[in-house]
């Protein structure tokens, strides 16, 4: 048996993007590890990813299946791609003559990151006429907030935080969420810097830190502002760099000096003890940096508190003094991903869909014409999307044609008409950009598909040629596209490259902001301009969230569900190695909480709101605050006993200023079954 060992790049929704290098003998991938090479994968790579191979190796779907029993019951019959394409062809066909062609809705996200195979959906919409998609699941309110205040999504190379004095995690679970961080984070404390970590609940990150600030969910703005508050009256804030690369005003000192640390400590929870603690650690630090993730922004108020938090270092300048604060990388990269949506296609006319809201849009709120048909690429929407209640029902609607292009038999898959196989990434080439660090990477096809498995781009290509396309980019493959991006975004071709990746990171003096900010007036603005009027002037605490609306009577606790180690989003949940190493759907829950409930450790649980109620065990933990309740989510319906995951609790309220969901911001009651 030969051994080879092959370049390639973690394909899935992770900030890390790794560079892998695959071990494959007789077409069999047999492991996968961190190219040592890569500098900030530097060889390391979570355990998830690891065990790949399990995944792999277990329930791949390999042939196109039709249904063949009730809606959801899991009962197909394997059929031709020939056949398949020929009833997609016709059923879209139908739904556009009867309803028009915004009664289909592609439905994608990212199952695979790739630019070729996850926008490949995009250019059948633009062609076709279908209803667009507005991709708001995960990533535009704390993108708002970033904005808001920087201007770009980029920052310094988050490799720096290991020359940090004051290395901060704010509402990221890097050890879970962006592994190799923690290995420059711990390059910074052997040299003395303290680890603070701000998160509402005790995950992994948060037992590595020296500090831990634990905020009642949705209030980092109060905590913020209070911290600004303390380094603007004890002398830390720097006149100079304000006046030059900031919009400070005398409008902003006087709405601070009312933002006490007594009254953050009221609303968030904190002592105002360490309150003061950190901004004493933050002001005299000389080069504090801020990695701020994605978790503070899933509350209704996110992209406010997100923006408050991006304002320390602004009012400080760490900035010019190598520290600053780093959100995501994306915009660094510069890649034109036009050749692979040809947007030149699109009619602006067409409508945008919410596809945080496809429970409603597919039911009670559905809009006209009703979406008849949902094609679904790259995405688990009957386990990843809130509100999960109404998507399940929507998904069961006997007039709704759904097409589902998976690699596993998924939840969405479960609940499809038709199931369409799809490539993993070492079966298929495609070009990786990454969100949280600078290099753009090329991995080739490794092995042959799986049966009868085809890859996104090749899938959206045979179903346009059958419904009557036949411009040239549904013509290409995924080389083909790669060049073309590479050209349309002014970059080297792949033969030009000096290895597999381009390191795409900005200049020093951008990283830092030197020459200003990538805002208009090149400052850095502390008064974001919300497009929505109802949102607060000044970075503060804006009360919006489930706790401010809901009945503090019928439903007590805060609820968060942010991701589990062993499980990415969902993709893990169709492994039974990954399954087995998470174990059972587990609600943290505080003694003092338990107790009052007599609940005792391990027992069954049910957890429920106007939405639903989810069965679940309990692990009683000081891990969490009073008043919070946690659940590593995503789970595959079927591993909980109603049936249907957790997001059957999590609302789909649109969330300002320009929609997404608020995966963290929840309200439920809890009771021992
Ligand atoms: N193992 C694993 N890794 C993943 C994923 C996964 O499911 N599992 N998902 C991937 C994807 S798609 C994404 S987008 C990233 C997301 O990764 P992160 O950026 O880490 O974001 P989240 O995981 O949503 O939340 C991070 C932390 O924020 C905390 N948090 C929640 N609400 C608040 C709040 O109000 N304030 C503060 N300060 N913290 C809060 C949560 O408790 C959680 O510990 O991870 C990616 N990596
Ligand atoms: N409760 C709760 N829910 C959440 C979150 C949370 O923190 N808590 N986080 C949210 C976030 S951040 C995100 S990004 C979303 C993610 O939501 P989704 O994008 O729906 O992510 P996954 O659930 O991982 O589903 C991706 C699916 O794509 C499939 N796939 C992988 N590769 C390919 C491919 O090449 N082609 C095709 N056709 N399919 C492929 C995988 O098998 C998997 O089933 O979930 C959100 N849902
Ligand atoms: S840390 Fe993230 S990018 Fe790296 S291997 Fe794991 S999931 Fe993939
Ligand atoms: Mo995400």
């Amino acid at each position: 048996m030969a051994l080879r060992e092959f370049p390639t790049t973690c394909p899935l929704d992770c900030p890390s993007a790794c560079a892998l290098i695959a071990t494959i003998a007789d077409g069999r991938l047999l492991k996968l590890t961190g190219d040592p090479s890569h500098p900030f994968t530097r060889g390391v790579i979570c355990s998830k990813v690891a065990n790949y191979h399990r995944f792999l190796e277990g329930e791949r779907l390999t042939r196109p299946l039709l249904r063949s029993g009730p809606k959801g019951s899991g009962h197909f019959r394997e059929i031709t791609w020939d056949e398949a394409l020929d009833r997609i062809a016709a059923g879209l066909s139908e739904v556009t003559r009867r309803h028009g062609a915004e009664a289909v809705f592609p439905y994608h996200y990212g199952g695979t990151m790739g630019v070729v195979q996850r926008n490949a959906p995009e250019r059948l919409t633009h062609r076709a006429g279908y209803s667009r998609l507005e991709k708001n699941i995960c990533y535009n309110i704390a993108e708002a907030g970033w904005l808001a205040g920087v201007g770009k999504a980029w920052g310094p190379n988050p490799a720096a935080i290991a020359d940090s004095d004051l290395p901060v995690l704010w509402g990221i679970n890097a050890v879970s969420t962006h592994l190799q961080l923690m290995g420059f984070v711990t390059e910074a404390r052997r040299r003395g810097a303290p680890l603070v970590v701000v998160d509402p609940y005790r995950n992994r990150t948060a037992r590595q830190a020296d500090l831990h600030l634990s905020p009642r969910p949705g209030t980092d703005g109060a905590l913020a502002v209070a911290l600004l508050h303390l380094l603007l009256v004890e002398g830390y804030a720097d006149t100079a760099y304000l006046a030059q690369w900031t919009d400070y005003s005398d409008a902003l000192r006087h709405h601070l000096e009312s933002r006490t640390p007594a009254w953050a400590a009221l609303l968030c929870g904190v002592p105002e003890a360490d309150i003061r603690r950190f901004a004493h650690l933050y002001g005299r630090a000389k080069r504090p940096f801020i990695r701020i993730g994605l978790g503070m922004s899933r509350h209704r108020n996110g992209a406010v508190n997100l923006h408050a938090v991006s304002c320390l270092p602004a009012l400080t300048g760490a900035w010019r003094r190598g520290g600053g604060a780093l959100f995501a990388t994306g915009d660094a990269f510069g890649v034109v991903s036009e050749p692979v949506i040809q947007s030149r296609w699109r009619q602006e006319r067409t409508r945008i869909l919410d596809m945080s809201r496809l429970g409603a849009l597919l039911t009670d709120e559905a809009p006209t014409p009703g979406i008849h048909a949902l094609l679904v690429f790259n995405a688990n929407p009957a386990g990843s999307a809130p509100d999960l209640g109404r998507v399940w029902k929507g998904l069961r609607r006997e007039d709704l044609f759904t097409v589902v292009h998976e690699l596993v038999m998924s939840d969405t898959a479960r609940l499809a008409d038709l199931v369409l196989p799809a490539t993993s990434f070492l079966e298929h080439e495609d070009l990786y950009k990454s969100y949280g660090q600078y290099t753009l990477q090329h991995a080739g096809k490794l092995l042959e598909p799986v049966g009868e498995a085809r890859s996104n781009n090749d899938t959206v290509n045979a179903l346009a040629r059958r419904l009557g396309f036949d411009e040239p980019p549904f013509q290409w493959d995924a080389g083909v596209f790669v060049e073309q991006v590479l050209e349309a975004s002014g970059l080297p071709r792949r033969v030009d490259w000096p290895g597999r990746w381009l390191d795409r990171a900005p200049t020093e003096a951008k990283q830092y902001f030197r020459e200003g900010f990538p805002q208009e007036d090149g400052r850095f603005h502390f008064q974001p301009g919300w497009a929505d009027a109802t949102m607060p002037r000044f970075p503060d605490h804006w009360p919006v969230n489930a706790r401010d609306r809901v009945d503090s009577g019928r439903y007590p606790l805060d609820f968060m569900t942010p991701p589990a180690h062993h499980i990415l989003n969902t993709t893990f949940t169709a492994s039974a190695w990954h399954r087995s190493r998470r174990g059972r759907p587990l609600l943290w829950i505080h003694p003092a909480d338990a107790r009052r409930r007599g609940i005792g450790e391990g027992d069954a649980v049910v957890v429920f709101n106007d939405q639903g109620s989810v069965t679940m065990w309990a692990r009683v933990t000081e891990g969490v605050r009073e008043g919070l309740c946690v659940t590593e989510s995503n789970y595959r319906g079927d591993e909980l006993p109603g049936g249907i995951g957790i997001n059957l609790l999590t609302s789909a309220d649109r969330v300002a200023p320009a929609g997404g969901a608020a995966f963290h911001d929840n309200r439920v009651e809890v009771r021992r079954l």
